[in-house]
């Protein structure tokens, strides 16, 4: 899989990128994470890709040019349909079902804005869905892009390790995860559950669900009616 990030900043998608279990999944091959420098499509002298809103107020708006030819640039490299999706705060809010949803295409391309957002009409023009990762403002899109690629990115087949395994984690079941130990068997005067011990993988497994179901009840009671646990 390919995911295609369009931003004014480059080198922080990079540096991410690289890191740690994407960063292992590139130097494999199961997925490349491009990063697009949307400055350099600008056909202005001085490469600007920012202007004063019409109307007034606060802040620069990108222009519409070098981000639709930014667009179409990366179309024409990927030659098979991507979805472009504008990470915005007014977007739909991110979602691991979303994640699924976008692990099943060839392609992605991730637009980031920045100041105070981008013009509307290259929306119009371009975009085919909008994602936000949650009710905060961020300063850019980037981080938001990266949050999308992680996602999906561990759900493409080869990326995760046996031992990480995509399935068992919160969100897959709508319950949150079970509490983990490991040695010591006594830390600071704190024993493991005396269950996880007992070599008894059925008692366990019941032990585990009814630590998720109470661990949601307690944290996220909004996931319980949705999991009709
Ligand atoms: Cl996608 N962008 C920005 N700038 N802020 C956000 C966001 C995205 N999602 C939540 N906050």
């Amino acid at each position: 899989m390919e995911i295609y990030i369009l931003t004014l900043f480059p080198d922080m998608i990079q540096t991410v990128m690289r890191e740690s279990i994407v960063g292992r999944a590139q130097d494999a091959g199961h997925i490349k994470v491009h990063a697009v420098n949307i400055r350099d499509y600008s056909t202005d002298k001085h490469k600007k890709v920012d202007d004063y809103p019409y109307g007034g107020g606060a802040g620069m708006v990108m222009f519409p040019q070098p981000i639709y030819d930014a667009v179409m640039a990366v179309r024409a490299q990927v030659g098979r349909e991507a979805p472009v999706i504008y990470l915005t705060p007014q977007g739909k809010t991110f979602s691991q079902e979303m994640a699924h949803d976008f692990a099943g295409e060839d392609a992605l391309i991730l637009l980031c804005g920045h100041y105070e957002g981008i013009d509307e009409r290259v929306i119009e023009e371009v975009v085919d869905a909008q994602v936000s990762i949650g009710d905060y403002v961020l300063t850019g899109g980037e981080l938001a892009a990266m949050v999308v690629a992680d996602a999906v990115a561990r759900l493409v087949p080869g990326v995760l390790h046996n031992q990480e395994s995509a399935g068992t984690e919160s969100f897959e079941d709508g319950l949150l995860e079970y509490p983990q130990y490991t040695r010591p068997r006594v830390w600071r005067n704190r024993e493991v559950p005396e269950i996880l011990l007992s070599g008894d993988h059925a008692k366990v497994d019941a032990w585990r669900h009814e630590q998720s179901v109470e661990r949601t009840k307690q944290m996220r009671p909004d996931l319980i009616k949705k999991a009709g646990a």
